[in-house]
């Protein structure tokens, strides 16, 4: 079996298959279950410095292609993690705590509380009010923000972008000057679904952000832009479902990707992709690092 182990954004990981932030990562339980299941590593949900309950429902609704949410960062506050992260530590693989706030400073405070193996900072939800895109939609704040959890933290920081942006190869600039290990691309895109009986827009935020199999091209051409114009790892991230994806997340430039609205279909998801990712390297010939980027080495 061709091996699928790699260093990337400060990490060593058995496989580059992780657990995106979101999904089942609100327990410990659920992430040591995800790392028995085989995922690389594992990502809780989004942590705030206050316990929060979310927006009014309904918060998920299916559509075509995807999911569309406005959980609105339901949490119950660092301070009421850490026991769940020693629990998912238990399935052997790196913890990244996933973290938000609305300043730089509330970001390192809850980097100097929290201990994980690395931080993903939440720079992208796209739909509440003073935290992710709307600070991580500017540039300076991506910098100062990233800036200011590497001096708090001795763990390497990711930082999650989001897609709705004109640039995001500006915003993944501005976290690799920040000191960022890795940028993760990408969070969910801004999106609506209107019931045509009520007429009323059926999640109770009235929109949110559309993940799932209609975000992948969106994502690819994010982590292609990325991995040409930075000197960090991209992580990919949007509408992986199969190891064809992740083939094509890795040709794009992807150091490794996170899985996220296919776990629908179940924790097996993390074997069949790493199964289906190391039979095609090996009938390629290839390792998975001449495999990272080959698509933007075609000429
Ligand atoms: O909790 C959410 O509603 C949420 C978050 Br924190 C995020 O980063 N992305 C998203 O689609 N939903």
């Amino acid at each position: 079996m061709s091996s699928l182990t790699v260093h990337a954004g400060g990490l060593d990981l058995q496989n580059p298959v992780l657990l995106a932030a979101g999904i089942l990562g609100t327990t410990g339980a659920s992430l040591r279950r995800a790392a028995l299941a085989g995922a690389g590593g594992v990502v809780t949900k989004s942590l705030g410095s206050v316990p929060r309950e979310g927006h009014h429902g309904p918060t998920v609704v299916a559509v075509e292609c995807g999911l569309l949410n406005a959980m609105g960062l339901p949490n119950p506050s660092y301070r009421n993690f850490q026991e769940e992260i020693e629990i998912a530590r238990k399935g052997g693989r790196p913890v990244i705590a996933s973290i938000f706030g609305s300043s730089a400073r509330e970001f390192s405070q809850i980097a100097r509380g929290l201990k994980a193996d690395a931080f993903e900072l939440n720079l992208s939800c796209p739909h509440a009010e003073k935290y992710g895109s709307e600070l991580g939609r500017y540039p300076e704040m991506v910098e100062s923000v990233t800036g200011a959890v590497k001096a708090a933290a001795d763990v390497p920081v990711w930082v999650k972008l989001t897609p709705n942006t004109a640039d995001i190869l500006e915003l993944g600039l501005a976290a690799q000057r920040g000191g960022a290990d890795a940028v993760v691309a990408i969070n969910t895109l801004k999106a609506m679904a209107i019931d045509i009986e009520t007429g009323y827009p059926i999640l109770g935020n009235r929109f949110g952000g559309l993940s799932g199999r209609a975000i992948k091209p969106v994502a690819v051409r994010c982590v292609y832009d990325l991995a040409a114009g930075l000197d960090i790892p991209v992580i990919g991230v949007g509408g992986i479902t199969s190891w064809e994806d992740t083939v094509e997340m890795i040709l794009a430039g992807a150091s490794a990707v996170q899985v996220g609205t296919a776990l629908q279909r179940g924790y097996g998801i993390f074997e069949e992709i790493t199964v289906g990712l190391a039979r095609y390297l090996e009938r390629k010939s290839l390792t998975l690092e001449e495999l990272r980027g080959l698509a933007g080495r075609r000429s």
